[in-house]
């Protein structure tokens, strides 16, 4: 794991560390084992910086080319990121980088490896708070909004045609550590397949909840449609392996986001359960919800927002500086 290398390293580094750590705002992790870092360090780091930390705070816009680091360019956060660009004065000139959340993921890893700042597009669920010390910059102005569900949406007309996929469609709820332990399953390196069958195999209580009034069937063929985010992939494929120990023939399709929602709302698949609101996919709701059946939460207290790690000398968004 990476957090456990991190401390280790940090500890065994000792006070050289501290010092290749500077302009990083020398958080409680630079010190000596059991101390608090403090300010002292916080002081020391500042100088090192070469005068980018203020007495008020670290900024770190220069030092990161005034750059959030994010994702798929159709992701919620990403949007709410550009928006969150052009509402805070702190973030005026920065702009917000898409690539995928696998090359996020690997940029936060590279920025820990190094202790160096980082401000990435966040959400919970989400294995990497497991991985790394990190927080959510605070959002006073309420730009990617609060707490959110993840809904399963499915077409019109699917209760008549796969009433049994239906009920199991309808019935799969589960809770944030569920959905984190195959989340970290599959960082670890089991295939999604794999960390969804486990999890089907050791949570057959929970499984049964879902499965309950649901008769099985021989082969009848379902689609359901996901994009590539951490969250999503662990979702879809412990649904796919329980719709499969039913009977079905059953197709998980990757897909940009707004076409996941345009092909329920066609009835061109069948269903998805990656529908994040009220404010992730608030447009693309609004969009479609005419033509969707809203099957109601799959899971609760979800959130997006901008991360950093804890070890930046940030707590808001309005700490961070703009370019200009
Ligand atoms: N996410 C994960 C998605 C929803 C699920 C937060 C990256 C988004 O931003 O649209």
């Amino acid at each position: 794991m990476r957090k456990f290398n991190w401390k280790r390293l940090s500890v065994a580094a000792g006070l050289s560390f501290t010092l290749v750590a500077a302009g990083c705002g020398g958080g409680e992790e630079s010190g000596e084992e059991g101390s608090e870092g403090g300010e002292q360090t916080t002081e020391e780091t500042s100088e090192e910086s070469g005068g980018e930390s203020s007495e008020g705070g670290a900024a770190y816009g220069e030092e990161l080319d005034y750059t959030i680091t994010g994702i798929e360019p159709g992701a919620g956060v990403v949007q709410a990121s550009e928006n969150a660009t052009e509402e805070y004065e702190s973030l005026a000139g920065w702009e917000v980088e898409t690539s995928s959340s696998g090359a996020m993921a690997t940029a936060l890893g590279e920025a820990f490896d190094n202790e160096e700042p980082i401000v990435v597009t966040g959400w919970s669920p989400h294995w990497k708070f497991e991985a790394y010390d990190l927080k959510y910059l605070e959002d006073p102005q309420g730009v990617f909004g609060e707490a959110e569900e993840i809904k399963t949406m499915v077409r019109e007309g699917l209760e008549e045609d796969l009433p049994n996929a239906y009920t199991v469609l309808d019935q799969f709820e589960w809770s944030e550590d569920d959905m984190n332990s195959v989340m970290l399953e599959i960082n670890e390196g089991a295939t999604p397949e794999e960390a969804a069958e486990n999890f089907v195999e050791e949570n057959q209580d929970v499984v049964d909840t879902w499965t309950e009034g649901a008769e099985e069937v021989d082969g009848k063929e379902i689609e359901l449609v996901y994009v590539e985010w951490d969250t999503e992939v662990a979702s879809t494929n412990v649904v796919a392996n329980v719709l499969t120990d039913l009977g079905f023939d059953v197709t998980i399709t990757p897909l940009d986001n707004a076409v996941m929602w345009e092909s329920v709302a066609n009835g061109d698949v069948d269903g998805m359960v990656a529908a994040w609101l009220p404010a992730t996919h608030g447009d693309l709701y609004e969009q479609h919800k005419d033509n969707l059946v809203d099957l109601g939460a799959n899971l609760e207290g979800a959130k997006i927002g901008l991360v950093v790690p804890e070890y930046m000398d940030v707590d808001s968004i309005e700490d961070l500086d703009p370019a200009n």
